[in-house]
Parts: structure tokens; sequence; C-alpha cells
């Protein structure tokens, strides 16, 4: 019989982990010891537990499998609550694994080190911000206990937790045994379909919005198909910006409201039946809509269930939703009232002396994709997710819903972690909370391009209250200190050297690249200028 670490982490494996990230402590160095003998799953520590839950998610994100994140008790695990907390609202399935004290320690009559209130605090904060749960403390049932955790992570593509104590590394246990995934009721399915169906057959002005559960599903490559077959106009949310990036021919665009390309902003709002298909209905995706969400036109397939008007259909997996649109859906043909609306990137940065404003550096990265390919990126929340609007449609993990700065670095490492070489965005000011992790890529020959826009601002905050002094930040020099801690920095302030320093970045491997952007204060990118405005007008119309 295995012992349970072992069976813990062959499970992990059989559901769909890659990698795991962590950071060790006293009550998981036995769990670690395993991890890092066993070799059943490449191990990858970072410096601090709020990058290990970004790097877990981002992974996630990448390969559609599970992230998984291994924390120390109590300071460890509560380290990791916000980075947990943006996976469960963004639908990343991260699995924490958080050590815990042993059956003995737990009755010593001490308070044990790392303890907040009693001995399962960390499990009560936990139970709020992840979907299923396990105290690993039973050799019997922990196998059981393992696979329903599992199934509910891949199944909800959401956080779970499951609670290691440390006296348990070495407990016998039967092999966790996978269960089967549950499947949608096959008549509720069909008659749900035919109205879907019905419903756009009768439609004058339909268009398809997608959001990040269709990756976090797999159906990506069967939802382009869709859109091909039922010849129907299709565009991401902002959270779900890097969808179908392989579909070029499918997708318009992006859905900005007020703060985006006219013609996608008019095939949303005035198209008669909306299908959104795995979307979050978050204010970021769609406050700036000039129409309230109307049920009459919409048709709503998110988190197992579908939403026809004013009626759900539950238990209703996206991946056999598409399944049975994609068997019963007949080829259509658009009507010709329905031209597909494109954005189009912009492209050509004159390479000259002039200072680089943000949209310079969107246009930069589109002529450095032409020359070396996409890249998937990542970024982090700040004006660099808006000017990632204007970069090609490539994958992109971000916390575009969520909105919690310090995701963009590690993330990027996580990234980096599943083969992929990254790009990634980042403000000054995110940077200062996480960026210091770029140092950890040397040990794992991790090469990510870093692009740091460098306004000496929290730029966000700064366009919603310009008068406020402590928006204003120091000038730390990253390009600097990137290059004592393991990759190669430099500083450009001109749309020459911006283009240059990204060649060489491009060309560069095997260590990281950090090119450290100096932006002027007050000057954000086209597509933030227009959310504000159109923020600032939906504020006015709301208080009218
Ligand atoms: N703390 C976290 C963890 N997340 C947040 N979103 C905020 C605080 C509030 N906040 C939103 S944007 C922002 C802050 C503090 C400033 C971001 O500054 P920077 O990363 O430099 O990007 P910029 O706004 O300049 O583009």
């Amino acid at each position: 019989m295995p012992a349970l670490a072992h069976a813990l982490l062959a499970a992990l494996k059989d559901h769909g982990a890659r990698e795991i990230f962590g950071i060790p402590g006293d009550f998981v160095l036995p769990l670690f010891k395993v991890i890092e003998e066993s070799d059943i799953l490449p191990n990858v520590t970072l410096s601090h537990e709020p990058a290990v839950g970004f790097a877990a998610d981002a992974a996630a994100r990448y390969h559609g499998g599970l992230g998984v994140a291994v924390v120390t008790y109590g300071a460890g695990a509560f380290n990791l609550v916000n980075a947990i907390a943006g996976a469960y609202a963004e639908r990343s399935p991260v699995v924490v694994i958080a050590g815990a004290p042993g059956a003995r320690e737990r009755v010593s009559g001490f308070l044990l080190h790392h303890q907040a209130r009693t001995v399962d605090t960390q499990l009560a904060v936990f139970k709020e911000i992840t979907c299923d749960q396990a105290v690993l403390s039973d050799p019997v049932t922990a196998p059981a206990q393992i696979a329903r955790v599992l199934r509910s992570a891949r199944e909800m593509s959401l956080p779970v937790y499951l609670e290691f104590p440390r006296d348990m590394v070495d407990a016998e246990v039967e092999a966790v045994v996978p269960l089967p995934s549950r499947q949608a009721n096959q008549e509720a399915l069909g008659e749900c379909v035919e109205e879907i169906l019905g419903r756009i057959e009768r439609a004058v002005r339909p268009v398809i919005v997608v959001d990040v559960e269709i990756r976090r599903y797999g159906v990506e490559d069967r939802i382009a198909a869709l859109a091909r077959k039922l010849a129907l106009p299709l565009v991401t949310t902002f959270m779900g910006r890097g969808l179908l990036d392989k579909a070029d021919d499918v997708v318009a665009g992006t859905y900005l409201g007020a703060a985006g390309d006219p013609a996608i902003t008019q095939l949303v709002e005035d198209a008669d039946l909306v299908l959104m298909l795995g979307v979050i209905l978050s204010d970021t995706n769609f406050a700036l809509s000039n129409r309230a969400p109307d049920p009459r036109r919409m048709i709503l397939a998110a988190s197992r269930e579908v939403q026809i008007g004013h009626h759900v259909y539950r238990d209703m997996p996206l991946g056999d939703l598409i399944d049975a649109l994609d068997d019963r859906a007949t080829k259509r043909t658009a009507p010709t009232t329905l031209p597909r609306q494109r954005t189009a990137y912009p492209r050509g940065l004159v390479a000259d002396g002039q200072p680089i404003a943000p949209s310079d550096i969107a246009t930069a990265i589109n002529d450095m994709f032409d020359r070396h390919g996409r890249m998937p990126m990542t970024s982090d929340i700040g004006d660099c997710l808006f000017t990632a609007m204007e970069i090609d449609n490539t994958a992109l993990a971000a916390p575009g819903y969520y909105a919690g700065m310090g995701f963009g670095v590690p993330a990027g490492i996580g990234v980096a972690a599943t083969g992929l070489r990254p790009l990634v965005l980042v403000g000054d000011g995110a940077f200062q909370m996480t960026g210091w992790e770029l140092g950890n890529c040397r040990r794992y020959g991790l090469d990510p391009i870093v692009v740091v826009f460098n306004n000496c601002s929290w730029e966000m905050l700064r366009v919603f209250q310009p008068e406020s002094r402590f928006n204003n930040l120091d000038d730390w020099h990253y390009a600097d200190i990137a290059n004592s801690i393991g990759g190669t920095g430099e500083r450009v302030a001109t749309r020459a050297e911006l283009v240059a320093a990204l060649e060489r970045a491009a060309q560069r491997r095997g260590q990281f690249s950090l090119i450290e952007v100096m932006l002027p204060r007050g000057k954000t990118s086209d597509t933030l200028a227009r959310f504000v405005a159109g923020f600032k007008s939906a504020r006015e119309r709301m208080t009218k």
C-alpha cells in the first residue's frame, strides 16, 4: 500500500496537475521531502506565498489541468488567502495543500506556533474561498476524500483545500481511484439545446460572448467550430481576453462597452440574442455597457448551469452542452446584414527619439510578434492590462475581474514553469509587490520577458483622484536591480530604445529580461482613457 504522500502526489498527477509551487515550513517539511525525492511532479519554490498562489493559478489557466500550491500551516496558508480568493473569483482550479499539526500536537494543551485562533481556523478561512475541502487525518477515508475533492476542483473549476497533518505523510493508504465525472441529464440537455438553437434561429442579430470558463473546461476549439458552423459573430469579454487565440477568423474583438471598439460594442449591445458561454457577469466585464443585462435577450451558460430567459437548467457541464449543440446544429449561413467586425491592432511604431506613451508599448509588441511570433502573456492589473487590449489576441492570464495587484510576475513564472516563454506586463506599483520573485528564475532556467510600465505612479488611482499626492511613487530603477538577481535589465525612455530593447530581449534566452519603460505620469493608454471617460459618464448617469 502506498504512503499517503505518494498516493496524493500520484492522484494530483492523474487529475491533471503538472507541477507544484510551494514554500516549505516545519509543518510540511516531511511532505516536501517526498515531493522532492519521489519526483512525481516537478517542484518550484518561490519567495513569498502570494506568488505561490498566483503561479499555481496561472499554470492551471495555461495548461487546463490543476494548479497546486503547497504551504505550511498558518503563516504560510494565510499568506495564500488573497491569491486563492482571486482564483475562486476567476474560476481557476488551484489545489491548496496546507500543512497542519499532527494528531498528538492538536491535543497537547499548548497553543501551536502559526496558530491564529483555534487549530481549525485555517480550515474555516479556506472554506470561504474553496469549493471543497478535506482534512487528511484518517488513512481509511483519505483516498476517497482526495478523489472527491480533486473531482470537485475539475468539475467546478474552482480552488479546493486539502489539509495534510504532518504525522500522516507515511501513513499507508489505498491508492486514490479517480471518480467518473458527472454528466448532464440527457433529456434535460436535449431540451436545453433545442431551446437554444430555436432562439438562435429566430434571432436577427445574434452574437456569442465568451469568457474564461471556456478555457478552464477545454472547449475553446469546439466553440470555435460551433461559431463557424452557426456563422455567429463572437467576442470575448475583458476577463476573457486572450481566449481563442488560435481562431482569429472567429474572434471579432473584445467587448469593452463604452471603452472599446465602437463596432464591437454595437455588435453586443444591438444584438437581439447574446449567447454567453462561460461568462462571469461582473462589473469589469459589463458595467460600461449602455444596457443592463436583459434576461429576454440573453442565454448564460456558466458554472454548470444554463439560464435562458427566466428559467435555469442545472448540472449542465459546458463541454456536454457544446457537444450537444454541435451535434444538433445544422450549418447556417450568416445573414448578409451581419458583417464580421474585426478589431485592428496597431503596428509600425516609429523608432525615433520621442518619449514613450503606453499605447506605443502595444504597437512595439505587435511589431515584435510579427518578427518573432506571438508570445503568451500574463498581465497585472493597471494600465498595462488596458494596454494589453491593444495587443494582438494572444493567450493571456490576468486578474481582469478580481483586479488584485501582484499577479503579473508570479503568474509569468507559473506560465514559464509549464514550458512556455511568457511576456509579462506589469506596472511599477504592482512590481513593487511581487516583482522580486524574478530572482527565482535563474534556479529553474526560466526566461520570461518582463515589461515594467514605470510611471512612478499608481496611475489607475490617479485617473480617478488626481489631487492625491500619495499616488506618486519613487523611482526605484528596477532595471538596475534585475542585473543583480540573475537577469538582464534595460531602462528605456524613447521609442527607438524600446524597439531595440524588445528585440534584444526576444533574442536573449536562458535568463529573464526586464525592460523598464519610463512613462510620463498622467499619460495612460488610449483604452484606459476611454475606460475612465466611460466610467465617469456611467457614474453620472447613475447619480442623476
Ligand atoms: N492592492 C491590491 C492587492 N490590489 C489593488 N487593485 C489595489 C491595492 C488598488 N489599486 C488598484 S490599481 C492601483 C492600486 C493601488 C495602482 C496600480 O499601480 P501600478 O501597478 O503602478 O499601475 P498603474 O496604475 O500605474 O498603471
